[in-house]
């Protein structure tokens, strides 16, 4: 009768065992399963802005590629509070005191200047960043209109960022009228993650 028993705990403690794999198998599987609808390791891009013409503005613009979309983030610090244009201009090339080595707005598809997501607007049109009392600023972005390290017409890598004394007004041509150049960075490729 005792070793019924002890058999019948065996049992018992098999099909546990037996239940307590396959839930972890099963696990494994949903991870695998939510691991395929992410979106593989993708390209990043960033620029470290500096201060030009003779202003204190510091920052970072990443740009990370998930999927077919660019989601790009700027950050400034030490700005003057209020609305201060940003664009992606065409030369990655910040060796000017003022930023006009940066050239002019990044236009690959030949369109007018003005805002983002409506009507025409050039690729490097991102718009106005508020920056509250304390100097600092952050603007985000998600597009499928640019690429990262395609070396295609839409391609950021290589072009300047540019932080502007002003605002854009996103009408006066060809670059909404932002006044001087405080801030460039060159959008440079980054390691895949
Ligand atoms: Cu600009
Ligand atoms: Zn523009």
């Amino acid at each position: 009768m005792k070793k019924g028993v002890n058999v019948f705990g065996r049992q018992a403690l098999m099909l546990s065992l037996v239940i307590a794999v396959s839930i972890a198998f099963l696990s494994c599987d949903a991870v695998q399963d939510l691991a395929d609808l992410l979106p593989p390791p993708s390209e990043q891009a960033h620029a470290s802005i500096g201060s030009t013409s003779g202003s204190n503005v510091t920052g970072t613009a990443v740009f990370e590629q998930i999927g077919d979309t660019i989601a790009l983030t700027i950050e400034i610090q030490n700005a003057e509070p209020g609305l201060r244009a940003v664009h992606i201009h065409e030369y990655g090339d910040c060796s000017a005191p003022d930023g006009t080595s940066a050239g002019g707005h990044w236009n690959p598809t030949n369109t007018a200047h003005g805002k983002w997501g409506e009507g025409e607007f050039h690729l490097g049109d991102i718009g106005n960043i508020m920056v509250g009392e304390d100097g600092t600023g952050k603007i985000e972005l998600a597009t499928d209109l640019w690429e990262i390290g395609t070396g295609s017409i839409r391609d950021v890598v290589g072009k300047g960022i540019i932080v502007h004394a002003g605002a854009d007004d996103f009408t006066s041509q060809p670059s909404g009228a932002a006044g001087a150049r405080i801030g460039c960075g060159v959008i440079a490729l980054a390691e895949s993650q």
